[in-house]
């Protein structure tokens, strides 16, 4: 069964038009935004929110960026496997990947990028974790799983919240 953060945050009613953006310092390909863009359309299909990439990264309301080690927020990232991404509930909406992972864009490589991307925007919208095996939001993966589409679990647990 899905799960909230304590105190259920969200983002408010206003905002159901999020705006997202990378960290400018990793240059990041098409190809590898497209993952994210994606990743957002799936949670967008279920709900009323809308996510739309933005030029300025310090005003988009996410943030996303790919890191090596300690990377200044308290949370450092720990190399190959182990933590492999950590997002924060609303309305911080950081979104920070560990750059030493063998990352798989479009199935080449090793740990699924989408598959990462569409569980941390679960948190970033607000989602804790979830029981069921099936479910985006369960808590572990098999390794070099692609694991993309959302559960009925997921599903109903981001329409409690919007
Ligand atoms: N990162 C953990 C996660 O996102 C960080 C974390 C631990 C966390 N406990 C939390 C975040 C409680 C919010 C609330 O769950 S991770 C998976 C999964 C990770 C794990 O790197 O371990 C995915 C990131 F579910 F597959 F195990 C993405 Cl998909
Ligand atoms: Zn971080
Ligand atoms: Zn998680």
């Amino acid at each position: 069964h899905f799960s909230f953060f304590p105190g259920q945050p969200r983002w408010a009613p206003f905002q159901q038009s999020l705006t997202y953006a990378f960290f400018p310092g990793n240059n990041l390909t098409d190809p590898i935004k497209a993952v994210f863009r994606r990743a957002f359309s799936r949670w967008a299909a279920v709900t009323p929110l809308t996510f739309s990439e933005a030029d300025s990264y310090p005003e988009a309301d996410m943030k996303i960026g790919f890191f090596v080690g300690d990377h200044g927020d308290g949370e450092p990232f720990d190399g190959v496997l182990g933590t492999l991404a950590h997002a924060f509930s609303p309305p911080d909406g950081r979104f920070h990947l560990d750059g030493a992972e063998e990352w798989a864009v479009d199935g080449v490589g090793g740990v699924d990028l989408e598959s990462v991307a569409v569980h941390e925007i679960g948190h970033l919208l607000g989602l804790g974790h979830s029981s069921v095996e099936e479910a985006i939001m369960f808590p572990t993966i098999s390794s070099r799983r692609r694991k993309v589409e959302l559960a009925r679990d997921d599903v109903e647990g981001i329409q409690v919240l919007y």
